[in-house]
Formats: structure tokens, sequence, C-alpha cells
């Protein structure tokens, strides 16, 4: 396995948290192995357990084993911590142990025929990304409708299930992300992320030809 599809998310009935195709320690520089443990291991799996937990309160207001009111709260932490786990999915798959990549082919023509260039797409991203208020996410998606490819931010997590887009790089800029190695200083975390990307992934997402809305094997 070399990369993490959203299916490696989901297994015999539960969300699990998907293994990563890379070492503790091989993400350098971009983060230490600290970074990515604690990311992981406490703020991944605490949004794959939410998910679990809400899923199963839903089940139980609907067998009228819970009070009907609890549902709303069910709807809620399970669009907060189901967001979480897919987006971090996401985001495990699109950073890469090696720098410097360059997208290629036709995702380079897309993201020119959108931004420019490649560095007008950075210019929009990053700038997105450091312009998030509080906790979020910056990403970059395919409109399903236009088929162009478009910057999003969104705050939190669920605020980015966005109807008919596709995400195809997602930048996690949480505070827990960045704050360990970079403390307030988001935009060296943002500049070491860019540099980073697994742009495989993120063709392959873009690419993907099957029924899945967003799936990184085509
Ligand atoms: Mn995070």
């Amino acid at each position: 396995m070399d990369t993490i599809c959203l299916c490696d998310g989901y297994e015999d009935g539960h969300y699990v948290l998907p293994p990563l195709p890379y070492d503790f320690g091989a993400l350098e520089p971009l983060m230490d192995a600290e970074m990515l443990r604690v990311h992981y291991e406490r703020h991944h799996a605490a949004y794959v357990a939410g998910a679990n937990a809400a899923s199963e309160m839903m089940r139980k207001v609907a067998l009228g084993e819970l009070p009907e009111n609890m549902a709303a709260i069910a709807a809620r932490n399970l669009s907060f911590n189901l967001a979480g786990h897919m987006l971090h999915t996401l985001y495990w798959g699109n950073i890469s142990p090696q720098t410097g990549h360059r997208p290629q082919g036709e995702l380079a023509d897309a993201l020119n025929t959108a931004f420019g260039s490649y560095e007008g797409f950075l210019r929009v991203f990053c700038n997105a990304a450091l312009g998030v208020q509080g906790s979020g996410w910056a990403i970059l998606a395919k409109d399903a409708v236009s088929h162009r490819l478009v910057v999003l931010a969104a705050h939190r997590h669920q605020d980015a299930l966005l109807p008919r887009m596709r995400p195809l790089l997602v930048c996690d800029v949480w505070e827990h992300a960045y704050y360990l190695r970079y403390r307030n200083n988001r935009a060296g975390y943002v500049d070491a992320f860019m540099n980073q990307i697994c742009w495989r992934t993120v063709c392959k997402r873009f690419n993907c030809k099957n029924n899945h809305h967003v799936c990184c094997q085509s």
C-alpha cells in the first residue's frame, strides 16, 4: 500500500483509523514523529471513536432505546466527527515523505486553466489556508458541475461537506496540526506542507472515474 483511500477508514461496520502508508518519522521536514503520532493516534483516532459513538447513539434513538431528543446531538456529533475522520484520511494520503514534487499532466493543465499557473494556485491556496479563522481546512476541490478546480476554505470539519465538490487536496490548519513545531507560525507550516504534497495521489483523485464521490483509487 502506498497511499490511503477513504475506503480504508471503514471496516466491518465500523469506522477505523486507516493504516498510514509511511513510518512516523518519514514526514520530515514537515513534521517529526511526535507531531505525526499525536495528530494521528490522538486527534484522528478521537474523530474515529466519536463517529462510531454518534452512529451508535443514532441507532439507539431509532430503536427507542434512547430519548428522541438525543437525535439532534447524535446528528451533530456524527457530522463533526465523521467529517473530521474523512478529512484526516484524505490529509494523510496527500502528504508525501518526499519534498519538491510538482503536479504533472492533466492535473497541471487543470490548475493552469483555473489559476493561470502553478504559482497562481499556490498564491490562492496558501492565502486561503492562512485566512481560515480559527480551526479548519484549505481544500483544492473539483467542482463536479463545471469540472473546474476550485479552492475552498472550511471552518471546523463539517463545513467542508459541500455538495458536488470532490476534495483532491486538503490542508489541516487546526492548531493541533502545527503548534508542536511551528507554534503560531501557520505560514511556516503551510509553506512546508506545500513542499511535501503527494501530487500522484492528488492526481489519482482528480482522475477517479468510479462512483465514489471521493476516492484515490481509479
Ligand atoms: Mn487535524
